[in-house]
């Protein structure tokens, strides 16, 4: 184990692989559905984006931020995955919002790579799982 870097075009890879990329959703959906009832309520969707430092910085959050701000901020995540407003996010709604975070991420991280240790056993994050892609690639060749 060790370190990898990524850069855009890794998370774009990860993205553009399908199969990948829907599976790495469903079981991060699945570990995020606390209490397994199929869609994820307003606090399942809080707690993960709270574990998810980049997305925190992707979405502007900083030190100074108050716990007021970011409730609203959380609040604005889960309406803008709660496309048709019903209150939960279900699976469809998930994965096309975590489809327009990774690729907006991969703009921002442009061609200036970042480091990720892979020995961090995030299993939930879906830069983690783009990361050990381009692990994977690198000691295929
Ligand atoms: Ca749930």
């Amino acid at each position: 184990m060790g370190v990898v870097v990524i850069d855009g075009s890794t998370v774009r890879d990860f993205v553009n692989d399908e199969t990948l990329f829907k599976k790495s959703v469903d079981e991060s959906f699945a570990a995020l559905d606390l209490n397994k009832d199929g869609v994820l309520s307003r606090p399942e969707l809080r707690k993960a984006f709270e574990t998810m430092r980049l997305i925190e910085s992707h979405f502007g959050i900083d030190v100074a931020t108050t716990p007021e701000q970011l409730t609203k901020l959380y609040d604005s995540i889960f309406e803008k995955f709660d496309c048709d407003g019903s209150g939960t996010v279900d699976m469809d709604e998930f994965r096309a919002e975590m489809k327009k975070i990774m690729l907006a991420i991969a703009d921002g991280l442009g061609s200036s790579p970042i480091q990720m240790a892979l020995e961090d056993d995030d299993n939930q994050s879906l830069l983690k799982k783009a990361a050990d892609l381009e692990a994977s690639k690198l000691s295929s060749s």
